[in-house]
């Protein structure tokens, strides 16, 4: 997969050389390239932003430097996170794992100019995604929270493809609890179950754990969660 970030903050990016997204660049798996926008900018002082028209608080991003630095990477799917988009989730994550080509814009101040977004959408996929309902400073983050979300997707980047299908949000549920060794810690005990050796008990009890879990702390879950999925044995929430 490759992958554009456009960005006034380059060095935001410094993590994405780390840990599993570092590795995946290593392997070829993902070829991510992160461009200062700055770099489009003619005047001397490299000015990327004016006030609104229309007045308000604020400054908007300049479309020109975007529309010459969108032209640079070419075409692909656009993503601009941003308080106003989609929510983003585990689906929109698999969605995007398929792709070829990501470029994300990461806007600051009170946003891009629209006709940037009208713009590239007359000729790619744009995609408005958020994180949630809270401002940030920018899109910078977001793009850091997006490629964690979308790289541990990508063939060959997880060691146990089963965590994949294991893990929370992948069955519409939140994952049971976990537990490693000691068996006894600070008084505090691993539940017996768990040490039982019976597979298909602690399987029961990991779904039970699962669904309450899900109804206590995601009731909009559990709501969405499709009835016909319930086996016989799954307690009432
Ligand atoms: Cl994706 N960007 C910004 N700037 N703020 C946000 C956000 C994104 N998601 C929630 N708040």
């Amino acid at each position: 997969m490759r992958v554009d970030i456009i960005s006034i903050f380059p060095d935001y990016f410094a993590p994405l050389e780390l840990s599993l997204i570092g590795k995946a660049r290593g392997t070829g798996i993902l070829d991510l390239n992160v461009h200062d926008l700055r770099t489009w900018t003619s005047d001397v002082h490299r000015t990327v932003d004016d006030t609104p028209y229309g007045g308000g608080p604020g400054m908007v991003m300049r479309p020109e430097p975007w529309g010459q630095a969108l032209d640079a990477v070419g075409d692909g799917t656009l993503i601009v996170p941003s308080p106003v988009g989609k929510p983003f989730t585990q689906a929109d994550a698999y969605a995007l794992a398929a792709l070829d080509h990501l470029i994300f814009a990461c806007g600051r101040y009170e946003g891009i100019d629209q006709r940037v977004i009208d713009d590239a959408a007359s000729r790619m996929p744009v995609r408005e995604v958020s994180l949630g309902d809270y401002v940030l400073f920018g899109g910078e983050v977001a793009v850091i929270v997006i490629m964690e979300a979308v790289t541990r997707l990508l063939p060959g980047v997880l060691g146990n493809a089963d965590s994949l299908t294991e893990e929370s949000h992948a069955a519409g549920l939140l994952e049971a609890p976990v537990y490693t060794k000691p068996a006894s810690w600070r008084s505090r005990e691993v539940p017996d179950i768990l040490r039982s050796g019976d597979h298909g008990k602690i399987a029961r009890w990991r779904r039970d754990q699962s669904l309450s879990r899900t109804a206590s702390r995601r009731p909009d879950m559990m709501a969405a969660y499709p009835l016909d999925q319930l086996d016989k044995a799954d307690k009432k929430a």
